[in-house]
């Protein structure tokens, strides 16, 4: 289907702050992938917000295409998708401001996110904690119908909605309200090391699987995955999170049904099913890692890819822009 004849828009991204992991790929990027073919797709790399904590500029800049790589490797169609850079079209920025002067500080004081970082001993940046708003703009100048997202981000989604409805009624009718889209499961991989915690790029290489680990450290990474009391293959969040959380990561790798993984290791204790599971998360991962060797040994088509897609992005973002500069009394 050509972009053009595509009603509903899809909006999400990713931010280049490490390595992405099987939890960005389960609980978003895996539905940006399912919808590409029925939604005009904006997928940025957001550079900007990996700014929020600090990065080496030469390690952001690798990670920036390793970012582009996997979002291609794990399914993402070029010719299909718009995939660019957030830095390359200045319209994020420029929409940020005007949110700005709307958003209140008690709705930025709220996020969750913000606390738990500075929580985790993060510095307490303003870029850190406006960093809302920027995700609100990078959302609105693309007036997406739905918002792929994991759970850590409904908050955040839950603020650009808010946002969307406050300039509608001050400016008039200018933005749709975007929709929030979970994944039924999956949509909060919890850490390998922690499970009252998220998988997150930030705390420690342990705690999650790379798209691009090694077959022999994933196979470390789920051995020394921390499980709970008893030597039951059974899910239950509550009482069972760690062994829960890798039953749903071998859910979503095999599409084989919670009650029957539960079935076939009902007489396997906790070693030979975590096994199993490093095996298929091996073997999913190895086709992904294969394509994304392929891209990153052409680094000039991956470019040729990002400018393309900021060049169209930028069609759009600028004719949300021009609208709302109309409407709050720029031009
Ligand atoms: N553990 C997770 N389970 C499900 N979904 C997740 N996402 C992130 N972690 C999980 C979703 O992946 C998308 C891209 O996330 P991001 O890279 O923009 O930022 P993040 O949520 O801050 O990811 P990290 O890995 O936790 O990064 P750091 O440690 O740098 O802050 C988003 O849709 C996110 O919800």
């Amino acid at each position: 289907m050509k972009p053009e004849t595509k009603k509903k828009v899809l909006l999400s991204g990713a931010k280049p702050s490490g390595e992405l992991h099987i939890g960005n790929y389960l609980g978003a990027i895996k539905q940006w992938v399912a919808l590409q073919d029925t939604h005009e797709t904006y997928v940025p790399i957001v550079d900007l917000h990996a700014l929020t904590e600090p990065q080496d500029p030469e390690k952001l800049r690798e990670q920036i295409m390793t970012t582009a790589a996997d979002y291609i490797a794990l399914g993402l169609d070029p010719t299909k998708v718009t995939i660019f850079l957030q830095s390359a079209v200045p319209e994020h920025t420029q929409l940020m401001w005007i949110l700005n002067t709307i958003t209140s500080m008690g709705d930025l004081e709220r996020m969750v996110v913000y606390k738990e970082k500075l929580a985790e001993g993060k510095q307490a940046l303003a870029g850190l904690f406006t960093y809302p708003v920027l995700m609100a703009a990078d959302i609105l100048l693309y007036k997406p119908t739905v918002v792929p997202v994991g759970e850590d981000q409904r908050q955040h989604l839950e603020l650009a909605r808010e946002l969307a409805r406050k300039f509608n009624k001050r400016f008039g009718q200018t933005f749709p309200t975007p929709k929030a889209f979970h994944a039924e499961t999956g949509k909060k991989i919890l850490s390998l090391q922690d499970p009252k915690k998220k998988m997150s790029k930030s705390h420690g290489g342990m705690s999650y699987i790379a798209i691009a680990d090694a077959p022999d450290k994933i196979r470390q990474k789920i051995k020394i995955a921390v499980t709970d009391s008893g030597s039951a293959i059974k899910f239950d969040p509550i009482t069972k999170p760690a062994v829960s959380n890798l039953i749903v990561i071998y859910h979503l790798f095999s599409g084989t049904a919670i009650k029957d993984i539960e079935e076939k290791f009902k007489n396997s204790g906790y070693k030979k099913f975590k096994e199993v599971l490093a095996e298929l998360v091996v073997a999913k991962l190895k086709p992904v890692q294969e394509k994304r060797h392929e891209l990153l040994e052409n680094k000039y088509a991956l470019v040729a890819i990002l400018n393309d897609g900021a060049e169209k992005a930028r069609q759009k973002a600028s004719e949300t822009l021009k609208e709302v500069y109309e409407k709050v009394g720029l031009t």
